[in-house]
């Protein structure tokens, strides 16, 4: 499936830890917008969609969540929750968030900038996309 989780390189001593990413080196892909969710509860759930074109890689900086992400064909369960882990997702994965702990925070990179068109809201909609 198009998605990897990606073990980050963490430069720690002493004074604390550090992480870098960059472009197409570190990461797959050039990043041109980052955003962040932070707040969450456990009882609310967020994604339930899919990118046409999309490369994201979603950094959990503290507390835990789970992913959910589908190709049409299978579904696969990830757990994050340390912030040298990145998850790395292609294009063309639904992708669902839940069991949130309180006020985790996610950074997310992105390959392209915000685009309302872009996004496949509907899962039969996403089928029928990914199997034209
Ligand atoms: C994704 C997951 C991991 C913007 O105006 N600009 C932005 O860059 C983004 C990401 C969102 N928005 C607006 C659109 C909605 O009115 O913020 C509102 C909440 O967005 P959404 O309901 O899509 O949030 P999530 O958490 O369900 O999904 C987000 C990203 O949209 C999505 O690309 O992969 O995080």
């Amino acid at each position: 499936m198009n998605f990897n989780l990606l073990n980050l390189k963490v430069f720690g001593d002493s004074r604390g830890k550090l992480i870098s990413l960059e472009s197409n080196k570190n990461l797959p892909f050039e990043i041109k917008r980052v955003y962040y969710i932070f707040d969450t509860v456990p009882d609310q759930e967020r994604g339930k969609h899919a990118h046409r074109n999309l490369e994201q890689l979603i950094v959990v900086m503290d507390g835990a969540c789970e992913l959910v992400l589908d190709d049409g064909k299978k579904r696969e369960t990830v757990w994050l929750n340390r912030p040298d882990v990145g998850l790395y997702i292609g294009k063309n994965i639904w992708r669902e968030m839940r069991n949130f702990s309180y006020g985790c925070k996610l950074m997310v990179l992105s390959s392209d900038f915000y685009n309302e068109e872009e996004y496949i809201r509907d899962y039969n909609e996403f089928l029928k996309y990914i199997n034209h």
